[in-house]
């Protein structure tokens, strides 16, 4: 059968033999694979494709692991990583500024920020890492951005009310993250082991600028995305508008949070245990310690409403706020 490629594929087969550097033609591999007539006479090549990304991806993680450099890696801390994304000027950085201590750089001309900034937003007892990255563009992006939007935990989109078209903006936005294959969905399917094309991202959305924008940008903001994803109209300069942000993006990254005590000791109510959203008693044990988990006996329960002190089996789904003693044998 023939594989009847496109000229578009065809033209990155052209640019991939060019490349040169790992990460760049990783990218071009995974927009091949993007674009690939799917039918049975490319089912081969769809399977040679994914062999070569999954390689180049194992071989660029060991460099990376030798210490080889990913300019746009940040070591996760706290209860999640989100990252922003906007185009020139959305307000990225004005947004970081205000919700963390982090001081990034914030100026009327595009392309500020180069290397990511990294700060802490609070959200009651527990901290969330957000990223200041580059914007997204369709003149230049590096590479490696898209990696980064690869592992991190919700993506934070950033959108000009002000500019002529927000809407159609922010789905530009999320067609270049489709294209390096992150697709932003609201009910992400869990990753796959071995699953090396697309991945799908959870997102939140802020209108910014609200302060210079006509009401019915963020009206119609809200219309084309509400439904599907949290949308929150204001200001990164002044904070109006975006006081229930840190709550928004606590429960976009669906986490549970649990505190533990040991039997006979009073709940310190101050350093919970952050699980994902639907662990077990088993698995918050698991969080605390591996050979905590194996010598579980059994829980007891507050929280959750009508478990005051009851016990509970390790495979009981445990809610945000939580009291746990655990009783190990
Ligand atoms: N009027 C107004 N200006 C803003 C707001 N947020 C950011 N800006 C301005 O927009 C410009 C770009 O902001 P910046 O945070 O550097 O954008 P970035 O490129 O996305 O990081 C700066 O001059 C900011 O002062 C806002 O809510 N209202
Ligand atoms: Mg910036």
């Amino acid at each position: 059968m023939p594989a009847n490629l496109t000229p578009e594929y065809l033209q990155l087969d052209a640019k991939l033999r060019e490349t040169r550097d790992p990460q760049e033609k990783l990218e071009i591999m995974r927009q091949m694979l993007r674009v690939i007539p799917k039918h049975k006479g490319t089912d081969k090549m769809q399977g040679d494709l994914r062999r070569r990304i999954s390689r180049m991806e194992d071989a660029l993680a060991q460099k990376r692991k030798k210490g080889g450099r990913d300019p746009f890696h940040v070591p996760r801390e706290g209860a999640g990583q989100v990252l922003l994304a906007g185009a020139p000027n959305a307000g990225k950085s004005s947004l970081l500024s205000h919700l963390t201590n982090a001081t990034p750089q914030v100026a009327n001309y595009p392309y500020t920020t180069h290397a990511p900034t990294p700060g802490m937003v609070p959200f009651e007892d527990v901290q969330i890492q957000l990223l200041d990255v580059p914007p997204l563009s369709r003149e230049y992006t590096e590479a490696a951005l898209f990696n980064a939007y690869r592992i991190c935990d919700l993506v934070l989109f950033v959108v000009d009310l002000s500019s002529a078209d927000p809407t159609g903006e922010l789905l530009d936005l999320m067609a270049m993250l489709e294209e390096h294959l992150v697709r932003i969905s609201p009910d992400p399917a869990r990753e796959r082991a071995g699953q090396v094309s697309e991945v799908e991202k959870r997102c939140v959305i802020v209108g910014n600028k609200m302060d210079q924008a006509p009401a019915e940008a963020g009206a119609s903001l809200r219309k084309a995305f509400g439904d599907d994803y949290p949308v929150l109209i204001g200001s990164a300069e002044t904070g109006e508008g975006l006081a229930e942000l840190p709550r928004v993006l606590f429960e976009a990254l669906r986490l549970v949070r649990v505190y533990t005590k040991k039997p006979g000791r009073k709940f310190e109510k101050s350093a919970p245990f952050v699980v994902p959203a639907g662990s077990t008693v088993m698995e918050v044990a698991e969080a605390i310690h591996k050979e905590f988990a194996e010598n579980l006996k059994f829980a007891r329960l507050w929280g959750s409403g009508k478990h005051q002190g009851l016990s509970v089996p390790r495979d009981h789904v445990v809610q945000d706020g939580d009291l746990l003693e655990l009783h190990i044998s």
